[in-house]
């Protein structure tokens, strides 16, 4: 592992990189990866943006988000596999473990191109030739910011690249609410507003961008598909297959859902179950100081922040899944009490 100071002299014009980031890519894996882009272009390098599955409707207005190659769609596959034995550089971008690129990870494996990691995750996986890597960032837009500015090229931040970085920013802390929102990220944002970023419109186009059936489908499960556990202090929700086809689901439209469950007073922590033809789903949230990443890893083969995490349940059976919360949440029980006292 090299230190990342050594990178920025091996950027050079005319340069192949890939860059790449996690399946199911949230507005911070989006951003922090076109903005990354925007950046690389500047320098001179010829940069390609792949994902390991379909970017959701409400970030597509990102500058460049109409070039991003999809791996699961197979026309652009063959693209990618081609783009990727010519890439010197690629940059692995919001994810700390190879699993989070679920089919794009042979190739990128296989790839011989120098990896670069930049990432905030938990316990980064031993993959990568060049690290720029802290947890104590609130997302990866942060480190794209952070990174550039260390090499001295805060000229580059344009106004189209700090759109991508806020949007990233504004999600990752959940609209600056989370306990992961430091003053150092009021300071990105107070810098990219003086480059001319629009936060008003940014928050519009992210999150009041839904369909009719979105609308509706979020009503569904708030109305059909939430429980809450007092004892545990718990709100369960969960998403049938059936559900996404009635509501005609689009990627991302299950996205944020789990986190209505801790608007319930009282509520330390939200878990929401989703149907998928793999296996079930699960998103964690939690109030501080409650870490439900070590639930995630404990049970359900999961990860993730402290107050944000994921998992999975290998039968793609909700009640199944259910079963083994059951079984699982009385061990919790002292945690969650300590939790609600302090
Ligand atoms: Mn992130």
């Amino acid at each position: 592992m090299s230190s990342i100071s050594a990178l920025h002299a091996q950027l050079t014009s005319g340069t192949k990189a890939v860059i790449t980031t996690h399946f199911n890519p949230d507005s911070d894996a989006i951003g922090s990866s076109l903005a990354w882009q925007n950046y690389l272009n500047q320098l001179g390098l010829e940069v390609s943006v792949i994902v390991p599955s379909a970017v959701s409707a409400n970030l597509t207005w990102m500058p460049g988000a109409e070039q991003i190659l999809n791996f699961e769609d197979t026309l652009h596959r063959v693209q990618i596999e081609a783009l990727l034995k010519g890439a010197a550089f690629i940059f692995c971008l919001d994810f700390s473990g190879m699993q989070r690129l679920h089919g794009l990870s042979h190739p990128i494996k296989a790839a011989r191109g120098i990896k670069v990691v930049i990432d905030h995750h938990l316990n980064p996986e031993d993959f990568g030739d060049y690290y720029y890597h802290r947890i104590t960032a609130a997302s990866t837009c942060e480190l794209i910011f952070d990174l550039i500015q260390e090499w001295g090229d805060d000229a580059c931040i344009n106004e189209e690249m700090g759109s991508c970085l806020y949007s990233g920013i504004m999600t990752d802390t959940g609209s600056f609410r989370h306990p992961n929102t430091t003053a150092h990220v009021h300071e990105v944002v107070a810098q990219l507003i003086q480059k001319g970023v629009n936060t008003n419109a940014i928050h519009r186009k992210i999150f009041d961008s839904a369909s009719l059936d979105r609308l509706r489908f979020l009503g569904h499960v708030l109305a059909n598909r939430l429980d809450y556990l007092p004892e545990y202090h718990l709100s369960l929700m969960w998403i049938t297959e059936e559900d996404q086809k009635q509501y005609n689901s689009q990627a991302g439209d299950t996205e944020g859902i789990v986190n209505y469950g801790l608007q319930i007073a009282g509520a330390i922590w939200a878990i929401l179950l989703i149907q998928r033809p793999d296996g079930i789903k699960l998103s964690f949230r939690s109030i501080e100081p409650f870490a439900v990443n070590e639930f995630a890893s404990k049970y359900f083969e999961g990860g993730g922040h402290k107050n944000a995490s994921g998992g999975r349940f290998s039968s793609s059976s909700i009640e199944g899944a259910k079963e083994k919360l059951q079984e699982v949440l009385p061990l919790y029980l002292s945690e969650i009490n300590r939790v609600k006292n302090l």
